[in-house]
């Protein structure tokens, strides 16, 4: 699939809970402005799906989202660095059969602990994690390039 760039980017699905930062991740990757705009459906425009954080918090709702892992070639799990805890138990990444990759969003927030988040995401099977803030752009490049490669 081709981004805003023209770039030929890997197609994404990302979920998290709800303010986790999914739909402002996808406007960044896209280039566009950011604006709050809750999800209330999966949304699949060009290389990304934008999944609502009610799915990944519901656990009959969080079966949709591993069928829905098939029409990407990454899943993206995302979980906020200002957040105590993580939704994702350990060794997650074995219900799909893609690529999954960890990220932590609102890394620069004043009260973030990005390293707590990382780990979470490591104990739930992420062998690969960024650490980015869709505020501030710190991280964004290296998804970018990770995602085009
Ligand atoms: N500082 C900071 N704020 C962020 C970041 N990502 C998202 N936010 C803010 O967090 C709030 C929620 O972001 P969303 O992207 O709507 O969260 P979501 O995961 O899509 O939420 P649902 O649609 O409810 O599942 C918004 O006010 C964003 O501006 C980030 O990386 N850094
Ligand atoms: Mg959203």
């Amino acid at each position: 699939m081709r981004n805003n760039q023209n770039i030929v980017m890997k197609k994404l699905i990302l979920m998290g809970r709800s303010e986790s930062g999914k739909t402002t991740l996808t406007q960044v990757l896209r280039g566009e402005d950011i604006s709050y705009d809750k999800t209330q459906y999966i949304k699949f425009e060009n290389c990304l799906i934008d999944t609502p954080g009610e799915y990944a918090q519901t656990q009959h709702l969080g079966r949709a989202l591993a069928l829905y892992s098939y029409e990407a070639d990454i899943v993206g799990l995302l979980v906020s660095a200002t957040e105590p805890y993580s939704l994702f138990p350990p060794n997650i990444t074995c219900m799909v059969n893609r690529e999954v990759i960890g990220i932590v969003t609102k890394s620069e927030q004043p009260d973030a602990n990005p390293e707590r988040a990382a780990n979470w995401l490591k104990i739930s099977g992420c062998k690969k994690i960024f650490k980015i803030d869709s505020l501030t752009g710190l991280g964004v490049n290296e998804l970018i390039t990770y995602l085009n490669q």
